[in-house]
């Protein structure tokens, strides 16, 4: 794995985009491909299960949203545990983590209610390793809703309001980092995953 040297001896993949963009779906059919390659790989996600991630679900659906710095300390919390317990574990033991969700999201879900970005990256990167690789997928929010509402039986919760998720898109577009890959993911699913998986035998088995 040649990308995996500064994370040990695994690798982290993760997966960025606005609510709706088919993040979850790619993770799952990477995931899948990687273990049908013979590849020891872990599929993970944040908001994790844990009771940080947990307080922060329940806080989507309660009348009154907690303030961004309030959100920004939960999710924070949440990512220690996850890397602590799930991610460095996983990546000592040489797997591949393939991540719904990492700290982009925090810049940039947390950067729309009006938090700094840069100043999100700087104390996320203080403890949380760089991913290898980040496939951030680009959808219009428009199409991205339509998916939420017509693939799901419950309502959109207050995240994914159009206006919000314009601005959550506008932040993610300004992630330009080298190992960023920004990636229209407004193609059929099978399309998406051949190339994605074409860059991940590049950068990472290349
Ligand atoms: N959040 C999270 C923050 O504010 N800060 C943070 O730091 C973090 C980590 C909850 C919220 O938390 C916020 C962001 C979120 O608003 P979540 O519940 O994990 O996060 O939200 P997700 O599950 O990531 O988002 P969604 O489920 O809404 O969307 P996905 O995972 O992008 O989309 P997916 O794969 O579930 O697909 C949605 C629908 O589209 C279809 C699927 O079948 C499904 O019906 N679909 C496609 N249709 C056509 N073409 C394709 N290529 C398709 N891919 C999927």
């Amino acid at each position: 794995m040649k990308a995996s040297r500064q994370n040990g001896h695994g690798c982290l993949i993760v997966i960025e985009g606005i609510d709706g963009a088919g993040k979850t779906t790619l993770a799952r059919s990477i995931y899948t491909r990687l273990i049908n390659e013979g590849i020891p790989a872990v599929l993970t996600s944040e908001p994790t299960d844990g009771p940080w991630g947990r307080q922060l679900r329940l806080s989507l659906s309660a009348a009154e949203r907690l303030t961004p710095e309030e959100e920004l300390r939960l999710f924070i919390r949440d990512r220690q545990e996850h890397i602590e317990k799930v991610i460095y574990p996983s990546l000592r033991e040489g797997r591949v983590v393939v991540c719904d969700r990492y700290y982009f999201s925090t810049m940039a879900y947390q950067g729309a209610r009006g938090l700094d970005p840069e100043a999100i990256r700087r104390e996320n990167e203080a403890f949380a390793p760089r991913p290898d690789l980040v496939f951030l997928l680009e959808i219009d929010p428009d199409v991205a809703l339509r998916r939420i509402k017509y693939g799901r039986p419950e309502a959109p919760d207050r995240f994914e309001q159009l206006a919000y998720l314009k601005v959550v898109k506008r932040l993610f577009e300004g992630i330009t980092d080298s190992f960023v890959v920004h990636i229209n993911a407004s193609i059929p699913p099978e399309a998406l995953l051949d190339q994605v998986w074409e860059r991940i035998l590049t950068s990472i088995f290349g």
